[in-house]
C-alpha cells in the first residue's frame, strides 16, 4: 500500500491496517509479548521491567511507523511546500508517554500492561531521557516539533545524533561533577536507522578553477571524506493522524577510504582515521551561552548542514521540478546561527554541482532561509576564525567572501552620500577585521535570510535597536518577533495529569490542549470554593510527589506545607542564581536573630535550585557549591527545623522538570532586564499554577500582559534603567547596603562552607556588579516578603494562581508555530485523512 496516496486509501485498507494493529487490550498484549520474544529474544515467561519497557516501546513504535508512513506518503504525493527546522540541539525528553497520549492509547496500554503484571507509570521511568541539547534552545526545538505535528504542518526536523548528550550532573561534596551521558547504551527503541539514506561529507583540501565552455567553474578537492547516515525518530501529533520526522545524522567512515588507507599498509593508522570520522557526532558541546571556537564544533555544524542540504535537494529533485520552484517547496529555519554554514553550502551545491548562476542561486537562498536569534549576550554570538574555515571548508570561505563582496559593493553604492558609510560597512561586514580575522555568523544569517526573528517582544526590540541597529535600518522589514511557547501536551497534560483532568471535567473534554486560550473560560471558577479546594489539593499532591523525589535523590526531608520557591535553568551569571542564594542567606540570618516565639510564626519556605553549569564555567560552578553549602548549614540547624530548607536538585533535565515544575508555588525568573531572550521555564511554571517572582525581562513582560501584573511579583531595574545604572557603577558611584554586607561577611567568615570556594563570587560583585545583583536586591527582598504575606492569605494566593494558569493561552507553542508558518514559512496544513471508525 506504499504506492497509494493518503486520500486514496480505501476503507478496506484501513480495515486491513486495523486488523494488523488493532488497539484492544489483548492485541496490545500480544504485540508486547511478540517483541519480548522476537525483538529482545527473551522468553515470555521471564522478562523484567526494563525488557517490558523496551518491548512496549517497540510495540508503540510499530504504530508510530504506520502513521509516519501515511504522513510522509501524503507529503510526497501532494508536494506542498515544507519547512525544515535545522537545530544542533533537540532536547526531546522521554517519548513513551507523549507518544501514547498522542496516539490516544494510554488507557489501552495501561490495561494491557496491568494484565502482564506491569505498571505503565513505572515503565515510563525506565526510559533514558534523550538529552541532545543544553537548555532552552534545544527544548524549544522539541516543543516546536510537537506543535508542527499537532497542527499538521509539512515539516521535518534535522539535527545530530550525538552518542553523548548533555553530561549527567553529580553533586559530590557540594561540587558539580560531570559524568558522560551514554544514552544509546541500551539501544534506542524510538529511532529507525536508515542505512540507505547516506551522504558523503567533505573536509579540507583546496579549490581549483576549471573552464567549462568558457564558464569558470570551481572544483573543491577535499582531503577528507566521511559519511552521514540518517536516523529517523517519528514525532506524533496530538489529536491528529499526522506523524512527522526528526532526522538526525551520525558520522561514519567511508569504505573507499578504508580501501586506500588499509592498502597502504598502515593498519593502525587506518583504524584511527576511521575513528576520527565517528568522532564528529560523538558529543554535544555543553556550553549554552558561549562559543567554543573549536574545530570539532565547526566540523559538527558543517557535517550536519551538508547532509541536510543534500537531503533536501535530493527530495526536491525527485519530483522533476524546475529550479525556480525551489523556494516554493522549501523553507529552512535556522535555530540560532549554529546551522548558518548551510547557507554557503546551499550556494555551493546550486552553483558548483548544478551549475546555477550566482544571482539565481543567491535569490533563491534568500527566499528559503530564515534565522532565529536567541541571545543578545556578545559572548554567545558565533564568530569563526577565517583560518579555520579556510582550512576546513576552503570553498565555503570563498563563497562567504563573495557574498560579502557583493553586499559591501551594494552598501557603498546605496549609502555613498552618508558620511559614516565606512563605519556602516565595517559594522555590517560578514568579516570582522582584526587579529585573527573572523566570520560573523549572525551577519551572514541576517544578510542571507528573508526574515530574522527574536523570541519575545522585548528581545526582538533589542535585536533591532541595540544588537543589529544598522542592519535594521538597512532592512527594516526583515526583522520580526515570534514570542516563544511551550507544548501544553507535555507541560500540562503529561506532567500534571490531575490538573489536566480538572480542566477536562470543567470544560467538557481535552479540546483546550489544542486551544489553550479556551482555559480563559474557567474564569467563572476563580471564586468557586470547591474549585479552589480542588486546585489546592492538586498542588499539594504534586508537592508530595516532589518531596518524595527529593528524599530519594538528595536524602533531604522537606515539609509540604511550605512555599516551594524554585529556580531551575542553566546556571549563568545573568540568570542570577547568586542573587537567589543571597536571599536565602539573608533569610537565614534574619531567622537566626529572631526569638524562637517569633521564628515559629514565619512562613515556611523550601528553596530549590537546579541546573547545570558548563564544565569550564568556574563562577557558575562556585554558585552550585555555595547553594549546597547553604543547604548543609540551614538544613542541619536545629533552631531552624522546617522553617527553611535549601535543596540543590541534581541533574536538572526534562524528566525531572516534569516532576519539579508542577510542585512549585513560586518560580524565580530573575535575570537582569535585557539579558534573558525569552525564557520558557517561566511559561511552564505559570501553566502549572506557580506564581512568578521576576524581572521585566524576556517573555516575563508578555506574561505580565496576559495574566496581569497584580498576579505576579515584579521587581528590579527595567532595561532602560539598567543602562543608566551601569554607567553609574562604571563611575564608581554606588554603594552596597548593610544587609548585603552582612551576607558577604557571612560567606567570608566561612559560615557557609569554606570561603575559599566561594569568596571570589563576593569579590566579583564588589569589584564590578555587571548584572546588578546588589542594585536589584532590595526590591527583590520586598517582593519576596510580599509573597510571604499573600501566601498566608490562602484564598488570595489560590485566586492568583488560578488566574495566572488560565491566562497562559498565548504561550502554547501552537500559537508560535502558526505565526512562523503564516508569516515566515508561508506553508499550509496537510492533515492526513482520518481512518474509518473500524480502524480505531
Ligand atoms: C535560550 N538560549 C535563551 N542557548 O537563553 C532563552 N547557546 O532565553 C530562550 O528562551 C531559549 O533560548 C529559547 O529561545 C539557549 O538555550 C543555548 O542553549 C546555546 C547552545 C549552544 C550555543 C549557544
Amino acid at each position: 500500500h506504499t504506492q497509494l496516496k493518503g486520500e486514496e486509501k480505501s476503507e478496506k485498507l484501513w480495515n486491513l491496517m486495523a486488523e494488523y494493529i488493532p488497539s484492544d487490550t489483548s492485541t496490545i498484549e500480544k504485540s508486547i509479548v511478540a517483541h519480548v520474544e522476537h525483538t529482545l529474544a527473551r522468553t515470555r515467561f521471564n522478562f523484567d521491567k526494563n525488557s517490558c519497557y523496551r518491548a512496549t516501546a517497540f510495540s508503540i513504535r510499530d504504530r508510530l511507523i504506520e502513521s509516519w508512513n501515511d504522513t510522509q506518503q501524503l507529503f510526497t504525493a501532494e508536494d506542498h511546500k515544507r519547512v525544515y527546522y535545522l537545530s544542533l540541539e533537540f532536547l526531546l525528553g522521554r517519548l513513551m508517554q507523549t507518544s501514547l497520549v498522542n496516539l490516544n492509547m494510554e488507557g489501552s496500554y495501561r490495561r494491557a500492561l496491568d494484565d502482564l503484571g506491569f505498571k505503565l507509570e513505572e515503565l515510563y521511568e525506565e526510559e533514558v531521557d534523550p538529552a541532545l541539547g543544553n537548555g532552552g534552545l534545544g527544548r524549544l526545538a522539541a516543543c516546536f516539533l510537537d506543535s508542527l505535528a499537532t497542527l499538521n504542518y509539512p515539516a521535518w526536523g534535522y539535527g545530530i545524533r550525538y552518542d553523548y548528550g548533555i553530561f549527567r550532573q553529580k553533586i559530590i561534596k557540594g561540587y558539580q561533577v560531570e559524568m558522560p551521558d551514554y544514552w544509546l547504551g541500551s539501544q534506542n527503541p524510538w529511532e529507525i536507522e536508515r542505512s540507505d539514506v547516506s551522504y558523503e561529507i567533505y573536509f579540507g583540501g583546496h579549490v581549483t578553477k576549471t573552464n567549462e565552455n568558457g564558464v569558470e567553474k570551481c572544483l573543491w578537492m577535499p582531503s577528507e571524506t566521511v559519511v552521514a547516515v540518517a536516523y529517523d525518530t517519528p514525532v506524533s501529533g496530538f489529536d491528529t493522524f499526522n506523524t512527522i520526522n526528526l532526522r538526525l545524522w551520525r558520522s561514519r567512515p567511508t569504505n573507499e577510504f578504508d580501501f586506500n588507507s588499509f592498502n597502504s599498509g598502515n593498519y593502525f593508522a587506518a583504524i584511527e582515521a576511521r575513528q576520527r570520522a565517528e568522532y564528529i557526532t560523538s558529543v554535544l558541546y555543553p556550553n549554552d551561552s558561549t562559543t567554543s571556537g573549536k574545530e570539532l564544533r565547526l566540523k559538527q555544524q558543517y557535517f550536519f548542514c551538508s547532509a541536510t542540504v543534500q537531503d533536501i535537494i535530493r527530495r526536491f529533485l525527485k519530483k522533476d521540478h524546475h529550479w525556480d520552484e525551489l523556494p516554493d517547496k522549501v523553507a529552512i529555519q535556522l535555530n540560532d546561527t549554529h546551522p548558518a554554514i548551510s547557507i554557503p553550502e546551499m550556494l555551493r551545491i546550486l552553483i558548483d554541482v548544478y551549475s546555477l548562476n550566482w544571482k539565481k542561486a543567491w535569490n533563491m537562498v534568500h527566499k528559503i532561509f530564515a534565522y532565529t536569534n536567541h541571545t543578545v549576550l556578545p559572548e554567545a554570538l558565533e564568530k569563526w576564525d577565517i583560518d579555520l574555515i579556510g582550512r576546513l571548508l576552503p570553498r565555503h570561505l570563498e563563497i562567504i567572501y563573495l557574498i560579502n563582496f557583493y553586499f559591501m559593493q551594494e552598501i557603498s553604492e546605496k549609502l555613498n552620500n552618508m558620511s559614516n558609510v565606512f563605519d556602516l560597512m565595517r559594522d555590517m561586514s560578514l568579516i570582522e577585521e582584526g587579529m585573527p580575522k573572523k566570520v560573523r555568523m549572525a551577519n551572514l544569517c541576517i544578510l542571507s535570510s528573508h526574515k530574522v526573528n527574536g523570541v519575545a517582544k522585548l528581545h526582538s526590540d533589542l535585536v533591532k535597536n541595540e544588537l543589529f541597529v544598522n542592519f535594521h535600518n538597512y532592512f527594516p522589514n526583515k526583522f520580526t518577533n515570534k514570542t516563544n511557547g511551550v507544548t501544553p501536551r507535555r507541560w500540562i497534560h503529561c506532567c500534571n495529569r490531575e490538573l489536566s483532568d480538572l480542566y477536562a471535567v470543567k470544560l467538557g473534554g481535552y479540546g483546550w490542549l489544542t486551544d489553550l486560550y479556551s482555559l480563559r473560560d474557567l474564569d467563572v471558577y476563580v471564586n468557586n470554593q470547591e474549585f479552589m479546594e480542588a486546585w489546592r489539593t492538586i498542588k499539594l499532591n504534586n508537592k508530595i510527589r516532589l518531596a518524595a523525589w527529593v528524599k530519594k535523590e538528595c536524602n533531604i526531608e522537606i515539609p509540604t506545607d511550605a512555599i516551594y520557591d524554585i529556580q531551575v535553568k542553566r546556571i549563568h551569571e545573568y540568570k542570577r542564581q547568586l542573587m537567589f542564594a543571597m536571599y536565602m542567606i539573608y533569610r537565614y540570618l534574619k531567622l537566626k536573630k529572631m526569638h524562637p516565639h517569633d521564628r515559629i510564626k514565619v512562613q515556611k519556605r523550601v528553596f530549590m535550585v537546579g541546573g547545570k553549569a558548563a564544565p569550564g564555567y568556574i563562577a557558575a560552578k562556585k554558585v552550585i557549591k555555595l547553594i549546597n553549602s547553604i543547604g548543609d548549614v540551614v538544613n542541619n540547624d536545629p533552631e531552624i527545623g522546617n522553617t527553611m530548607k535549601v535543596v540543590f536538585l541534581p541533574n536538572y533535565c526534562v524528566s525531572s522538570a516534569q516532576i519539579i515544575i508542577p510542585a512549585a508555588d513560586l518560580s524565580e525568573q530573575i535575570s537582569t532586564a535585557g539579558t534573558e531572550a525569552s525564557g520558557t521555564g517561566n511559561m511552564k511554571f505559570a501553566m502549572n499554577g506557580s506564581l512568578i517572582i521576576g524581572t521585566m525581562d524576556g517573555a516575563n513582560v508578555e506574561i505580565a500582559e496576559e495574566i496581569g501584573e497584580s498576579n505576579m511579583f515584579i521587581f528590579g531595574a527595567s532595561v532602560e534603567e539598567v543602562v543608566k545604572i551601569r554607567e553609574r557603577i562604571g563611575r564608581g558611584d554606588y554603594h552596597i547596603g548593610n544587609e548585603i554586607r552582612e551576607i558577604f561577611s557571612a560567606i567570608r567568615d566561612n559560615v557557609f562552607g569554606s570561603a575559599k570556594d566561594t569568596v571570589s563570587l563576593v569579590e566579583g560583585l564588589e569589584r564590578h556588579d555587571y548584572y546588578l545583583l546588589c542594585h536589584d536586591f532590595f526590591s527583590y527582598v520586598q517582593e519576596q516578603e510580599r509573597a510571604d504575606l499573600i501566601y498566608a492569605d490562602v484564598e488570595n494566593w489560590t485566586k492568583m494562581s488560578i488566574r495566572s494558569a488560565i491566562s497562559m493561552g498565548k504561550f502554547s507553542s501552537d500559537r508560535s508555530i502558526n505565526e512562523y508558518a503564516e508569516e515566515i514559512w508561508e506553508i499550509n496544513r496537510v492533515p492526513i485523512p482520518a481512518p474509518s471508525d473500524s480502524a480505531l
